[in-house]
């Protein structure tokens, strides 16, 4: 037992007497690829849970079963809902029901139909297909006999009650991972081993675990996948010539039949370095008809290619800078080369200086992609979208939501989620994401009035004139969420068994912003630790689920409670940005910097006497952050520069909180560790330990982030903690 199979390991039912009559045979018609997928997908699922391998057809050869089709291929799909049923599931949205006896007058073409059956439906096939992983997820949810398998009883009206009647369509139209893979192998911030796409620059001979990936991927409803590292190496910029194309289209095939687009990551500055142009200038004639070209021949190796993916005058990237001209001539420039192909430009708004002064107090990294992206708003072509990450400044613990969400309201953008955990821990500390992406999907940047959610702006649903947009309208489907993986080639596939929450957990969440943080980590956990890796045996036993599922619900708390205090960020050694470093990026040109001195600490970003960042929100949101009575603690050093002996909402000063914070931090580091030693009885030896080896060197590195922390304020302030702990 080794993770390899994640949340998708269907454990044989300790009740498969239970076994329901309707999984004997699966009925699909047509030759669609996904709809295959999802009827093997299937067919692998309950052989597994149930021992019993059910038949594939095309006609009901046995009563009862489950029939997946779309409404206009599939008769027998169609007659179970109305017109008004099927005009309720969007492009990639299903409905599942199951049924007490089939009315033989319904169903004139198929009146050999006696007994129930469970139907899953959608308009498309890859909706069948997500509709087959949400069936299967609840019959795992019901595999510890606490909950009947029965799909035919009306005794439950909710979609969750053994009546199975679902409706479910995914909330964000674009559901988006980025690889940030090269194809020597390595992986730009990857902390689970290898890339499994590339080895030695080419393609991976293991299209198995391409394939296992592509399955995990699609059961959290992931669609899009960019493949290559948003930093373009010279190998990269080659993925577009024919030295790669037809990998490429390998790759292409295997994510296609997951119902998944690829993306590739492209070099600005591929005309010069593959076309031998002397410039890259969006605006020059030559450079355009360079890229039209090769988009013909990119969308004739690969046909349904989802894109490009743009870094573009960025940490030392090639961009439209260079030839003084701006992101929408860039953008636009590549979007109209890749309109004939309904491709799409991803162009991303992480632009900022990376070579600032840090003596010059007045240029501010955290105002950058505002600053230079509100102004082109409205400029960019109906098929680019611009990527925003979710906070101003990168992906720290803590940070407020980028301003820039709601500011642009008439350019398409995609939130940038960080699955891998290049500052909240590498995958060797525990750090459950999901609340804090919640955080940022629920907050209200009131740019229309209230309700202004970044939910719904990213997910299209917030119109210009901030009515709902309609669902038909192209222009809004062209919005959604990305996030760059944490996976690799370990075993597990996260280093980190634990940290597999994310990846499921971004994945529930780009399809449903609503589903909490915890019903998510209560799904994992079942689907994880269910079965044989729960050696009690008793299903989902009693300890088991709460208790794993309170580790991942306290973890970013925890994890943020021994490192960088109050928003401040950073922090981090450079370069790796694993362990404390407290000046580490302190006196360096980044722009990341805490200001701390025996008198205080934090940015000064407000309107009045700081760098104007918090001018870039809303009223009232700005008020919020504007003043020290308002801004909430978590932020306080984000956007202010206080005393020490500044007193917080909690009543608590600046510095006695740095220290209790970290002490408590340090300790809850250990508890997590213990109560993980507590579960030892009822776990899988083999799992058991791979998660203690990580949960103990958190424990250890917990304690020296306290230390250093302490030490550094201590020394810096002169004040000494309250309680006496040893600050060395
Ligand atoms: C930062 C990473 C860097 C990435 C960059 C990006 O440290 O490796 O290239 O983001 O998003 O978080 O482009």
């Amino acid at each position: 037992e080794n993770g390899y199979d994640a949340w998708l390991h269907y454990p044989r039912s300790s009740h498969a007497e239970n076994r329901p009559a309707w999984c004997n045979v699966i009925v699909v018609t047509g030759g669609d690829e996904v709809l295959q997928t999802a009827a093997n997908e299937l067919q692998r699922g309950l052989t597994s849970m149930f021992g019993q391998q059910p038949k594939i057809n095309d006609v009901p050869v046995d009563v009862p079963f489950i029939a997946l089709g779309t409404f206009k291929d599939h008769p027998l799909v169609a007659e179970r809902f109305s017109a008004e049923e099927q005009a309720d599931v969007n492009a990639e949205g299903y409905r599942i029901r199951g049924t007490e006896m089939i009315n033989p007058a319904q169903s004139a073409s198929y009146d050999a139909i006696k007994g129930p059956y469970v139907t899953v439906a959608g308009q498309t096939a890859p909706g069948v297909l997500y509709g087959v992983f949400h069936l299967l997820r609840w019959l795992q949810g019901r595999l510890d006999g606490e909950l009947p398998l029965q799909a035919t009883s009306k005794s439950s009206e909710s979609s969750d009650g053994p009546f199975l009647d679902v409706l479910s369509n995914p909330v964000n139209p674009i559901r988006m991972i980025n690889h940030w893979d090269n194809m020597d192998g390595s992986v730009e911030r990857g902390y689970a081993g290898a890339s499994i796409f590339y080895e030695n620059n080419a393609l991976t001979k293991n299209m198995d675990r391409l394939r296992d990936y592509a399955r995990l991927l699609a059961s959290v409803g992931i669609q899009s996948l960019s493949i290559n590292n948003v930093n373009v190496h010279q190998v990269e910029t080659e993925l577009i010539t024919d030295k790669y194309l037809s990998d490429v289209a390998r790759l292409a095939a295997i994510f296609r039949a997951y119902g998944i687009q690829i993306y590739l990551s492209i070099n600005y500055a591929s005309p010069m370095q593959l076309g031998g142009l002397t410039t890259a200038d969006p605006l020059d004639p030559g450079v355009a008809e360079w890229w039209r070209a090769k988009a013909r021949e990119v969308y004739a190796a690969v046909p349904d290619l989802g894109g490009f993916v743009v870094k573009a005058d960025s940490e030392n990237r090639p961009g439209p800078f260079s030839y003084g001209r701006h992101h929408a001539d860039g953008a636009n420039m590549l979007a109209d080369a890749l309109q004939p192909y309904g491709g799409r430009i991803i162009w991303r708004c992480f632009v900022y200086d990376c070579k600032q002064d840090w003596r010059d107090r007045k240029t501010d990294r955290a105002r950058a992609a505002f600053d230079y992206f509100k102004p082109l708003d409205g400029l960019f072509r109906d098929n680019v979208i611009l990527q925003i990450k979710n906070g101003p400044m990168d992906f720290q613990v803590r940070e407020p939501v980028s301003p820039l969400f709601g500011a642009l309201q008439a350019t398409q953008v995609l939130l940038e989620f960080q699955i891998t955990q290049e500052y909240t821990g590498q995958q060797r500390h525990l750090c459950y994401l999901v609340p804090q992406w919640k955080e940022v999907l629920d907050f209200d940047t009131y740019t229309q009035g209230k309700g202004s959610t970044i939910k719904r702006i990213v997910s299209g649903s917030l119109g210009s004139n901030g009515s709902p947009a309609s669902p038909s309208s192209t222009k809004y489907t062209n919005y959604g969420i990305a996030a760059v993986t944490n996976i690799g080639a370990d075993t597990n596939w996260t280093g980190h068994l634990l940290a597999q929450s994310n990846l499921y957990g971004y994945g529930r969440l780009a399809w449903d912003p609503e589903l909490s943080a915890d019903e998510i980590a209560d799904e994992w956990v079942r689907l994880t630790f269910g079965g044989y890796r729960n050696r009690s045996h008793t299903g989902n036993s009693k300890h088991l689920v709460p208790a794993i599922k309170k580790m991942l619900l306290d973890s970013w708390n925890i994890y943020e409670s021994y490192t960088a205090p109050l928003g401040v960020g950073w922090m981090v050694s450079p370069d790796h940005h694993y362990g404390p470093d407290v000046d580490g990026y302190e006196y360096s040109m980044w722009g990341t910097y805490h200001f701390a001195d025996c008198r205080g600490i934090g940015v000064d970003r407000t309107t009045t006497t700081g760098t104007g960042y918090v001018g870039q929100y809303c009223s009232p949101q700005a008020d919020i952050y504007e003043s020290t009575e308002t801004c909430p603690d978590e932020l306080l050093l984000f956007f202010h520069h206080v005393p020490y002996t500044h007193v917080l909402h909690s009543g608590q000063t600046v510095i006695q909180h740095i220290y209790d914070t970290h002490f408590e931090g340090a300790e809850r580091a250990a508890n997590l560790r213990d109560t993980w030693v507590s579960l030892r009885d009822h776990l899988d030896e083999a799992i058991y330990a791979q998660v203690l080896e990580r949960l103990e060197h958190q424990t250890e590195h917990a304690q020296e982030w306290r230390d250093r922390i302490n030490t550094y304020f201590y020394r810096k302030s002169g004040i000494a903690d309250q309680k006496n702990r040893p600050i060395y």
